[in-house]
């Protein structure tokens, strides 16, 4: 291979499908000699270089990454590795990234690039001719008639319809690395509607962590060095091998090497269970309520549970000890043996049926975690990601607060493996001040996603005029009808009216909230869509106007949070790629048309941006949690990195010129270090440090999250957890004749979400495919790689079948992210986007519930021909180059 290109012949041959293909090849093949060099100064016209570039991933719900070092030779990306020359001890180990870290070349380069301003061909604002949205040609377009464009549509749409008549498809996340300035620049027009209420990604933990368990759970997660003093991991899902940034497998690998044994519970034989587990117990995916609270059922008969931890530091397990006012006979313990709610004592035997976990597979099961003292216990997401899932989060919490310990090294429970961030460690300074940027007038108080508070916000929604935030899951369906809610909130279903999108920053709306077939549906409706993105994926494919922007390694330099213990600097890779440019400059560009001063969407210079991250990070002492300043900077370290900023310089724990160098910048952590354990201080005095719940305990029976649950009105919950069908047609259960699978979406190994879809090699490595057991298989007829056709009551999809004898019958899995891609002839999508198939189920404290859709899968007897996905163009309208 030549290694004189020049940049121009780069660009060039990157515009070449065979050409960026080509490029895969030089990943991580550098020889083991290649040392860091200088990287002081712009990277592009040097040759040679290592450049730091961390993944940009949303790997482990974007809090950890890894750090990825490229090297550039004359602009030119051309091979990558990782963190390989720190030290590497459990302590501090390695950052070292995974194979969709290493395939960044191939993502950056892809022929996905939306390489210049594009315009669908037979749109115009006076007649939009919306039914042609994702399947109409395509012309380039110049920056200026882009431009102009946009604003006008904007413009237009503004005064038609107004803001409440704008859907932003666009994080609104505006605090941190994901942030896109036009997102400000639809709050400075007066707002847009947002789909963000709840969640689609942490689950049904939100609420009840704030409620039952005083704190979000994420940050009460034990540290990699506590992991290790427990004796026996009881994981429910927890596929830390495919989907944990960075160390967890590591992790327990090293809890092993010290005696522990590691459990999993989840419907197939997942990577992390072929990698460590002792032991699998196959489940049906959305039914873990039953099999704990069987487990519980188990321990309380034979006695086998800490009852003076229960009596101690918890409310509600039994009739001693419940809050005032509780009925007689409500208890946790009255439900689980049979003497209140449905009088049915919860046997291993009445699990079984529920869960398809044999009745003494739940008894051994049982026995074993019993025997044991120091368990951790920890969960998915996705377990609790089913209607009404709170009541499962309520069930697993209670098992862990039974069998005790919690608070003492080696008894942990939770929900997100061990510490990742919101916790010790170094922190990185704010990326952009939010408090810069002018209030969304419909955005809701408080954070965007609502991880502590129920949603609605009921005092806002006392005025019908406010409060346009649409729970995701049944964003389209709300938009097709025109109103959104439940007839239970103070000012009854409200009504919404959407006329014009835009889908930019960091978000692929139509691909990954469920129900892509009505969204297609109420897309196509609308007057005027735009959108901002590197890449021409599945949701941008549906735009009218399409406005190319750099990615990460495109972009100006900064500081990023690594993990709980590591900070990342990201360096410039090379220049924005074909006619890309920064959101920033697009957000200006737009506010200037509309005639706003461009200063209001973007209050900070790239300089200044990027200085605040490195100014502002701070060292948090893991033992004292005593915060310091992270970096000694130098006035000529200002004055050359930060061309035209003021600043002062400073002293730090580390350099700036180190962390510049490495890339990454560890905290310094020993085996012997004092870390305290999470409940610590409640554990040694209850009454002086009460948990922030509102009887200062852990609330088995939690009132207050029953009565903002059942408030909201997506589910109904009892104030203890229970088993319950929490949506008459979803999950085990409701299968009917028509619909007689499971449907679950695990995360994959070849994407971060809809991200890196576009790569080749990973689409070749990772194929999209239907997981389903040697049973429902052979019952269907179906071989392994026949090509099936998935259907459910929402769409449609044709997949290769992988055939595994370790996957649970009556459960059949396609993984989250793939592009969609609609045949229109028969409505069938050719990419494997399980969000065709997902049904539109918010649930409890608006959590999207995609556990358990039902479906059925047949052998594929149509005309269609399913190329395998490495063949298949990643880039399908007509008129892309
Ligand atoms: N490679 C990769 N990693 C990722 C992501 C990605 O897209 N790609 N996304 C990141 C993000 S933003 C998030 S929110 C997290 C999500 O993290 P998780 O929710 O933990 O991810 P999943 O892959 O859905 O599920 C993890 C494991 O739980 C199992 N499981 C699913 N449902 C159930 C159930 O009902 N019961 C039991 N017992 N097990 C079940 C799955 O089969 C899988 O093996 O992942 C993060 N990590
Ligand atoms: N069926 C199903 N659906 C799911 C899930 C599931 O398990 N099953 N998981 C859910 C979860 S947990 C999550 S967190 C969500 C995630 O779903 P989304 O929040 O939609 O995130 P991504 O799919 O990661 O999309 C990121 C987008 O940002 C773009 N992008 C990349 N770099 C840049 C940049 O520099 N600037 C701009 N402006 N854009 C950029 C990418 O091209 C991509 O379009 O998906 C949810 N959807
Ligand atoms: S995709 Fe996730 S695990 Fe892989 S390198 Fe990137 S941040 Fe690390
Ligand atoms: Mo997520």
């Amino acid at each position: 291979m030549d290694t004189t290109l020049t940049r121009r012949s780069f660009v060039k041959w990157g515009t070449a499908t065979a050409g960026a293909a080509a490029l895969v090849g030089f990943t991580g093949c550098a020889p083991g000699g290649d040392k860091a060099e200088d990287t002081s100064e712009g990277a592009q016209q040097k040759a040679g270089e290592w450049l730091n570039a961390p993944c940009y991933n949303n790997c482990s719900c974007g809090s950890s990454r890894c750090l990825n070092r490229v090297y550039v030779e004359d602009g030119v990306p051309l091979k990558i590795r990782t963190d390989e020359e720190s030290e590497d001890t459990f302590a501090m180990p390695q950052r070292r990234s995974c194979l969709r870290g290493r395939a960044k070349i191939s993502e950056v380069l892809s022929p996905a690039r939306i390489k210049y301003p594009m315009k669908r061909k037979n749109f115009s604002l006076d007649n939009p001719q919306g039914e042609l949205r994702g399947k109409d040609e395509w012309e380039r377009i110049s920056w200026d008639e882009a431009l102009d464009l946009v604003a006008e549509g904007i413009k237009k749409m503004y005064d038609q319809y107004g803001p409440t008549g704008i859907l932003c498809g666009a994080s609104s996340n505006i605090g941190d690395g994901y942030y896109d300035q036009n997102v400000c620049l639809l709050n400075a027009l007066g707002g847009s509607v947002h789909a963000e209420a709840g969640t689609v990604s942490f689950g049904s933990w939100a609420v009840m962590d704030t409620h039952m368990i005083g704190g979000f759970g994420m940050s009460n997660t034990p540290h990699h060095l506590q992991l290790v003093t427990s004796d026996l991991h009881v994981l429910f899902g927890c596929n830390w091998a495919a989907n944990k940034a960075g160390n967890h497998t590591l992790y327990l690998e090293e809890c092993r090497k010290r005696g522990a044994k590691v459990i999993v519970i989840d419907p197939w034989l997942s990577q992390t269970s072929q990698m460590v587990a002792d032991e699998w117990i196959p489940i049906l995916p959305g039914s873990d309520t039953a099999l704990v609270i069987a487990i519980c059922y188990e321990w309380i008969n034979a006695g086998t549970y800490d009852q003076e931890f229960l009596d101690t530091y918890c409310i509600g397990f039994d009739g001693d000890h419940m809050p005032e006012g509780a009925p007689e006979n409500a208890s946790w313990k009255d439900y689980v043996m049979g003497t209140g709610y449905d009088m049915t004592p919860k046997t291993p035997e009445w699990a079984e049926k529920l869960c398809g976990v044999p009745a003494d597979t739940i008894r051994a099961l049982a026995a074993e975690i019993a025997s044991v003292d120091k368990v951790d216990f920890n969960c998915a997401q996705s377990a609790s990601k089913i209607p009404a899932g709170e009541q499962f989060v309520q069930s697993f919490y209670t098992m862990a607060l039974m069998h005790g310990g919690i608070g003492t090294p080696g008894h942990y429970f939770g929900w997100s493996g061990v510490k990742e961030f919101m916790s010790s460690g170094i922190g990185t300074g704010a990326y952009c001040p939010v408090t810069a940027d002018p209030a969304n007038p419909l955005a809701p108080a408080g954070s965007p996603v609502y991880m502590y508070y129920p949603i609605p916000s009921f005092p806002t929604l006392e005025d019908p005029d406010s409060w346009l935030n649409l729970e995701p899951s049944e964003c389209w369906r709300s938009i097709l009808s025109g109103e959104y809610g439940r007839d239970c909130w103070p000012t009854g279903k409200r009504k919404v009216d959407i006329h014009a999108a835009y889908f930019g920053g960091h978000m692929s709306t139509l691909n990954q909230i469920p129900d892509t077939m009505n969204g297609i549906k109420a897309v196509r409706a609308m007057d005027f869509v735009w959108g901002v993105n590197p890449f021409f994926d599945s949701t941008r494919q549906y735009c009218d106007v399409l406005l190319p922007c750099a990615t990460f390694w495109e972009k100006p330099n900064k500081a990023f949070g690594g993990d709980y213990a590591s900070a990342l600097w990201y360096d410039k890779i090379i220049d924005p790629l074909y006619e890309a440019k920064y959101e920033s400059w697009i957000a200006e560009e737009l506010a200037t048309r509309l005639g706003l001063d461009p200063k209001v969407v973007n209050t900070l210079s790239d300089a200044e941006r990027t200085y605040a991250t490195v100014r502002d990070a701070t060292y948090m002492d893991g033992a004292t949690f005593e915060s310091s300043t992270l970096l000694t900077i130098k006035q000529e370290e200002i004055d050359q990195f930060f061309p035209g900023v003021e600043g002062a310089p400073q002293e730090g724990k580390f350099t700036f010129q180190e962390f510049r160098e490495k890339g990454i910048l560890k905290a310094e952590l020993s085996e012997d270090l004092f870390i305290p354990e999470p409940y610590m201080a409640f554990i040694a005095d209850p009454e002086g440090s009460p948990l922030k719940t509102a009887s200062g305990k852990f609330e088995i029976y939690c009132e207050t999250a029953a009565y903002m649950i059942n408030s909201v009105g997506y589910s109904t919950i009892a104030p203890i957890g229970m088993y319950q069908i929490g949506d008459p047609e979803q999950g085990a259960g409701t299968q009917t004749d028509e619909y007689p699978l499971l449907l679950w979406t695990p995360h994959s190994l070849r994407r971060a979400h809809s991200v890196n879809d576009n790569v080749v090699s990973l689409r070749e490595a990772f194929p999209q495919e239907c997981f389903i057991s040697e049973v429902d298989a052979k019952a269907r007829g179906i071989k392994n790689g026949d090509i099936v056709l998935m259907t459910s009551p929402h769409g449609k999809v044709l997949r290769p079948a992988k055939v595994i004898p370790t996957l649970v019958p009556g459960a059949v899995a396609i993984q989250d992210g793939a592009w969609f891609q609609i045949d229109e002839e028969t409505g069938i999508d050719l990419g494997g986007c399980p969000n065709v198939l997902q049904a539109p189920k918010s649930s409890g404290g608006g959590c999207q519930a995609w556990t358990g859709t039902l479906v059925q899968v047949e052998k594929y007897t149509g005309d269609l021909t399913l190329e395998p996905d490495k063949n298949r163009p990643v880039v399908v309208p007509v008129g892309v180059e």
